[in-house]
């Protein structure tokens, strides 16, 4: 296992560990060190050396601390399966695109909030004080909030930020902002959008971010696992807390279960996934975005063959009645048959029966990921894949049933008895010096519609039961994400912009979200202040000191520092910081546990003993756990949370939305584009899978130079294709390619594979937008941005999610002059302008 995830790192690191005696300089590069630490020869401050303990989404490690530089990086030795990716953390402090100092986009320097925006992403951007910056930053939030009320700040977007429960720069964000006034805010996420919004409907839970049965009684019980669309060896790499990696021990004794033939693994991909390499299996090759023919086919073949658990249906479900007339063709004239479905999911309607059967046969636990609720039409995957397993009637069972987390945060794995830890808070209860009218907007929106409310000021959408009416945005506020990465269809996003007067971007990293900023603040990494987080997702194996690693690198400062500097401004200096120090947060969230432990009979030594000592503290064990057990043993005293208690094959309560594209049960609908014959297809015949990426967390760790020299394929993006995709187009493994459709275009560099599906292809989200001229529409993208590429539409009426996998592109030969990539070297600064000499103008 290790030698599997921890592959290109090693020869890197034991290069590195023989060069511990060599200058930090010589190591990191001068230019990439502060000018105090570029100092550090002459400087009579004492540099630490030695090792420090400390976490990320991508686990634990040592640093290695060479004279107050961080030199190379050290799996931490509890965590049995490091990610090759550990390796590029080191690169999150030092690499040419960090933010150095505060920075304001010249236009806006000269006419704030009237600049031309069109100049939005030419990246010139001028150096000026802290104090400057944050004095315009608070002028331009009193401004919108006096001139057009709180519907036009939008301060709503989280992101993946960075791990500690002091440093939630999203909290910290919304805390502060909050402080001021109200604010438009969002619902939902892009991650599981959709299914989070049909599934309590459905199951009475989100299902999604939730724990799942453990590992050993799956491995115990299941005779199948049909692990669909997931991909659990290359996702678990990552946590949103400091992950454990725990779960990779189960999945090797998969492996060998699989090899003995003790359980069989179908893996419903269109791609053999890491997860296949890895614990082995067949593949079931679905086209792209119809797994709901080949559930409802599945469903035919349950019940025509009567291998249905009418029992289970009877006594825990609602609303098969209603159901079955569209299995049969009664109420549309179109039979779901294993014939019906073969001609849409390109599966043999033999191959169909086989899989219901075998399904059918034993045991069987259903793995869904998300990607597939990330499509048009997203909610009818979620739901489908509850009313197969309500069918097989094992929901509740050890090994069997469904589940939706897998893939994500050690899902699986034992948790401990351990206490949890709470954190930082985005609410103070001070009341807001602004509180004005929303004057009939919507006080929120669904995350992923955001650029067509700045694009759509006025309109009304359907979501969820609701009307949302889309306010005017005028200024957005950015912190711990990257929506120039995450956001779909690149190029209307830009036009949209354009309509933002202020934008303001606090971030590490000078992502494209920062070049299409107007106020352009530094934060600190992780790595450069001290904070305190939980050790394993929902293991909770225990609780990990982050201290800080080394000193902040240029004028970076902590989002703590930032905004307690902003609220200074309007007098919430207190309400912010609670009148402690990060340190007294740290001690405090630390005792907030410590006496919980006591509850729990955990015994954990006080804090100084334990931030100066180990730093690091285990739980002890917890118990083995089954996802609807409880339902399944007392209906009546555990029902769901659905408005039946039961499982909802129907429901009435979304039938009487009236949505024409999500009715009352899961239907299979076409999508607006798809391959394999589908839509559209005849102008671009691949689809575009935009999956999450085996090297980097989204966009974090991309601006690793070494790391990603890893993988790039001459300086570009790696874009995964077939072979016979290949040869079609006279496409050789280590090209540079052309991907384009009528939303973009973006250069990439080819891996030819038969790893995918003819007809599918991959760039993995996360890869830096870097425009050849930034700021205008319909620039090729130099790296690969996917999201050039993905379409900017609703999943449905209910969810409104992101549907940046309904996207079809073709590929060429790229023959013109290369141009060189633009996205990882930070901004152009203009330096001849007088950076005070505007300031009077603003506010
Ligand atoms: N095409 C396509 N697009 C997708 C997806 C897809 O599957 N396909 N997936 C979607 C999903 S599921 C998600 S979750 C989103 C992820 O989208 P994001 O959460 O926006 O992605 P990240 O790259 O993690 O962005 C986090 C940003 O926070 C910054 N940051 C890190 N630490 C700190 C800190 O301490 N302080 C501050 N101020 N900033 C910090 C990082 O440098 C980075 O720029 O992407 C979505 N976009
Ligand atoms: N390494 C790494 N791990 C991560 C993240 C990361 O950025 N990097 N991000 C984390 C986050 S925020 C999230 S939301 C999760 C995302 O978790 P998911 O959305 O589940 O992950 P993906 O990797 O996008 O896709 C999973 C699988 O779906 C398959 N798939 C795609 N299209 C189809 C289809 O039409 N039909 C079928 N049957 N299968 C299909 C893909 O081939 C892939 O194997 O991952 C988390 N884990
Ligand atoms: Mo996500």
């Amino acid at each position: 296992m290790a030698t599997q995830i921890l592959n290109k790192g090693v020869s890197r690191r034991r290069f590195l560990s023989g060069m511990v005696a060599a200058s930090a300089a010589s190591v990191v590069g001068t230019s990439l060190l502060a000018p105090r630490q570029a100092l550090a020869a002459s400087d009579s401050q004492a540099k630490f050396t030695g090792d420090v303990l400390s976490g990320s989404h991508w686990g634990a490690f040592r640093a290695k601390v060479v004279d107050g530089v961080w030199v190379d990086t050290v799996p931490f030795e509890k965590d049995k399966n490091p990610t090759h990716m550990i390796d590029g953390v080191r690169e999150v402090v030092y690499n040419p695109a960090r933010v150095k100092y505060p920075m304001v986009r010249i236009d806006w320097l000269k006419q704030g909030y009237k600049s031309d925006t069109t100049q939005r992403g030419d990246n010139r951007f001028v150096r000026v004080p802290w104090s400057q910056a944050l004095d315009f930053f608070y002028h331009e939030m009193e401004r919108v909030q006096n001139n057009y009320g709180p519907s036009a700040l939008y301060a709503g977007h989280t992101g993946w930020q960075s791990v500690g429960k002091l440093h939630s720069a999203g909290t910290m964000m919304s805390r502060a902002i909050g402080l001021h006034g109200t604010y438009l805010g969002k619902m939902g996420d892009y991650s599981t959008g959709a299914a989070q919004v049909v599934l309590p409907y459905v199951a009475g839970a989100m299902e999604v971010y939730e724990q799942q049965t453990s590992w050993p009684l799956v491995l115990e019980h299941s005779d199948t696992i049909v692990i669909w669309g997931s991909d659990p060896i290359k996702n678990l790499q990552v946590g949103w807390l400091v992950p454990d990696h725990s779960p990779y021990a189960y999945y090797e004794q998969l492996a060998e279960k699989v090899k003995n033939k003790e359980i069989k693994v179908i893996h419903v991909d269109p791609v053999r996934s890491q997860t296949m390499k890895f614990v082995g299996g067949e593949q079931v090759p679905v086209n792209p975005q119809t797994d709901v023919p080949l559930m409802l086919a599945i469903a035919h073949t349950l019940y025509t063959e009567n291998l249905y658990n009418k029992d289970f249906v009877a006594d825990y479900t609602t609303g098969f009645d209603k159901f079955l007339p569209y299995l049969q063709g009664k109420t549309d004239g179109i039979e779901k048959t294993p014939e019906w479905a073969e001609k849409i999911c390109g599966i043999k309607a033999d191959d169909i029966r086989a899989l219901a059967r075998q399904m059918a046969s034993g045991r069987t636990q259903i793995i869904g990921g998300w990607c597939l609720q990330r499509m048009q039409h997203g909610e009818q995957y979620a739901w489908m894949l509850v009313v197969v397993a309500a069918m097989l009637g094992q929901i509740g069972l050890p090994g069997g049933g469904f589940g939706f987390g897998w893939h994500y945060n050690d899902a699986g794995s034992i948790t401990s008895n351990g206490p949890l830890m709470s954190g930082f808070s985005g609410v103070t209860g001070v009341a807001p010096i602004h509180n004005g009218s929303f004057n009939g907007y919507s006080t929120y929106i669904p995350v992923a519609r955001f650029v067509d409310c700045i694009d759509n000021p006025g309109k009304t959408i359907q979501w969820n039961g609701h009307d949302v009416k889309f306010p005017e945005m005028k200024m957005a506020i950015f912190c711990g994400n990257n929506p120039f990465h995450h956001h779909q269809d690149r190029n209307k996003m830009i036009k949209a912009w354009r309509k933002l007067e202020t934008v303001v971007s606090i971030d590490h990293q000078w992502t494209a979200t920062c070049r299409f900023a107007d106020i352009v603040l530094p934060a600190t990494t992780t790595h450069e202040r001290h904070d305190i987080e939980q050790y394993g997702n929902h293991s909770n194996a225990g609780i990990i000191a982050l201290p800080k690693v080394v000193e902040p690198m240029f004028e970076a400062k902590d989002d703590f520092d930032i905004f307690r500097d902003l609220c200074r401004r309007y007098d919430r200096e207190e309400a912010f910081t609670g009148g402690k120090t990060q340190m007294e947060w740290i001690e405090e969230i630390y005792n907030g546990a410590r006496l919980q432990g006591r509850g729990l009979g955990v015994r954990m030594p006080n804090f100084k003993k334990f931030w100066e000592g180990e730093g690091f503290i285990d739980f002890p064990a917890g118990t083995e756990w089954v996802r609807h057990e409880s339902f399944r043993k007392e209906p009546d005293l555990e029902p769901l949370g659905t408005a039946s208690g039961l499982i909802e094959i129907y429901c009435k309560t979304i039938a009487e939305m009236g949505y024409d594209d999500c009715q009352g049960h899961p239907m299979w609908f076409e999508k607006k584009e798809r391959s394999h014959g589908g839509p559209r297809s005849d102008k671009f015949p691949l689809h575009l899978q935009s999956c999450h990426p085996n090297h980097r967390l989204h966009s974090q760790l991309c601006s690793s130079t070494e790391l990603r020299g890893t993988y790039s394929v001459q300086d570009r993006e790696p874009i995964y294709i077939n072979t016979k995709d290949a040869e079609a187009r006279g496409i050789k493994d280590g090209d540079i390619v052309r991907v384009f459709n009528d939303r973009g275009q973006v250069l990439a560099g080819a891996v030819v594979t038969d790893d995918y599906s003819q007809g599918v292809c991959r760039i993995e989200e996360g890869a830096w937008y870097s425009p050849l001229e930034g700021g205008k529409p319909g620039t090729i993208c130099t790296y690969g941005d996917p999201n050039v590429l993905t379409q900017d539409i609703g999943s449905s009426k209910l969810a409104q999610a992101t549907s940046a996998h309904s996207a079809i592109v073709n590929i060429e030969k790229y023959t013109g002059v290369v141009p060189a990539v633009t996205g990882f070297h930070g901004p152009t600064e203009v330096t001849d302008i007088d950076p005070l000499f505007p300031a009077m103008k603003q506010g």
